[in-house]
């Protein structure tokens, strides 16, 4: 188990939190996914989590991701 930390822009509003973790969520191997739309942090907790996977989640679902 290991977490992973994004910084994502874009986010406006509840629905882009939803939307954000909804994507991340559906990544193989992620277990949880925290996102504070104040700060934009996106935190992905799993095994073998690919950071590059959750970069094109963030992407699907309209925002963009830097790791953080
Ligand atoms: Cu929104």
């Amino acid at each position: 188990m290991s977490t992973l930390s994004f910084t994502v822009s874009g986010m406006t509003c509840d629905h882009c939190v939803s939307s954000v973790r909804e994507e991340v969520s559906e990544i193989s191997g992620v277990t949880a996914v925290d996102v504070v739309l104040e700060s934009g942090a996106l935190t992905v907790s799993g095994d073998n989590v690919d950071p590059a996977a959750v970069l094109d989640a963030v992407d699907e679902a309209g925002y963009q991701a830097v790791v953080s």
